[in-house]
């Protein structure tokens, strides 16, 4: 899925959301890398709302909460391009899932439309598809079926992506990924594996490819059997190296329940949370 035209603005900083979690470190230390290297960022901005915690994170922290308008206004000045990666990454209930990836990438389109930012990396996600049966081969181009508010937050997000590059000319690529962990864990992760190094190829194509427009893509290496098409990829210069075939008779009997809807549907053990009441 792409619609396109385009500029790419040089010299801001390039902000990292989401720097305290999972993601986010495994990100630092190539994110860092890349802004000594490439003459279109100044400088790597790390936010989170929590602390950065331990370890030795390279770049300047400002600490913001994506649900504060004006502190993501005020953080995005003098960015150029974001990694989104902060937000709630699991499924749960509707209020801070709406606080985080609703009202959070609200703010945070607003706020690269007021502040001159021209490029996104959306960590969107395979949830945003979570209800179609597993072995069927999907793409972007697909319609959605998200399997729970997370997935349809991060539908949101992208609906979002789409709008603010049509209207205000901010381009995104929305990355659908799959399940970044160092190794595959468990026997739905053969098939939906992103490996450390993959991911950061990918993300680096997502920020440095010109004229993406609005694109979405799937995030996943290059596993026998993945249910996930490779459109997009050649777009951004995208080509997975790894592949979850050595773990396989490790992880293979690691199953949900047979016939449960965990087993069943691409989205696992997220099919499995909620209902959850709203009052
Ligand atoms: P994580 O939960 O470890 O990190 C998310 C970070 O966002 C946390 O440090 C958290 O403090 C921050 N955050 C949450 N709400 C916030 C708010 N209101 N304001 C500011 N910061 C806030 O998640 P992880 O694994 O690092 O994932 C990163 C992104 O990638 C998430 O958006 C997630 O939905 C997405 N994703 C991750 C996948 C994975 O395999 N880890 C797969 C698919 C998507
Ligand atoms: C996601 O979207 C989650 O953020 C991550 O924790 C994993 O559960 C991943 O999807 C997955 O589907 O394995």
């Amino acid at each position: 899925m792409q619609h396109n035209h385009t500029t790419t603005s040089k010299g801001g900083d390039l902000l990292l959301t989401g720097a305290a979690g999972n993601l986010g470190r495994v990100l630092n230390g190539p994110l860092a890398a890349l802004c000594g290297d490439d003459e279109r960022y100044a400088a790597l901005r790390l936010s989170d709302r929590v602390e950065l915690g331990g370890g030795s994170l390279q770049g300047v922290y400002r600490p913001c909460d994506l649900a504060d308008a004006a502190a993501v206004i005020e953080l995005l000045r003098g960015v150029s391009a974001v990694v989104h990666m902060g937000g709630i990454s699991m499924e749960g209930p509707f209020e801070p899932i709406c606080d985080a990836n609703i009202r959070g990438v609200v703010n945070l389109y607003e706020a690269c439309r007021l502040n001159g930012c021209r490029r996104v990396v959306f960590a969107s996600s395979n949830h945003v598809t979570g209800c179609y049966p597993r072995y069927q081969h999907i793409g972007p181009s697909d319609p959605f079926r998200p399997d729970g508010y997370y997935g349809a937050s991060k539908l949101f997000g992208e609906g979002l992506a789409s709008m603010y590059f049509d209207r205000y000319g901010v381009e995104t690529v929305c990355l659908r990924l799959g399940s970044v962990t160092r190794e595959p864990e468990d026997a739905r992760a053969l098939a939906t594996w992103l490996s450390h190094s993959d991911f950061i190829a990918l993300v680096k194509a997502a920020l440095t490819a010109s004229d993406v427009g609005c694109l979405t893509v799937y995030g996943v290496s290059n596993n026998e059997g993945r249910w996930w098409n490779s459109e997009g990829w050649a777009r951004i210069g995208y080509q997975p190296q790894d592949f979850s075939l050595p773990w396989v008779e490790q992880i293979s009997a690691k199953r949900f329940e047979p016939g449960s809807a965990m087993e069943r549907l691409q989205g696992g053990s997220f099919l499995g949370i909620g209902p959850f009441d709203p009052r």
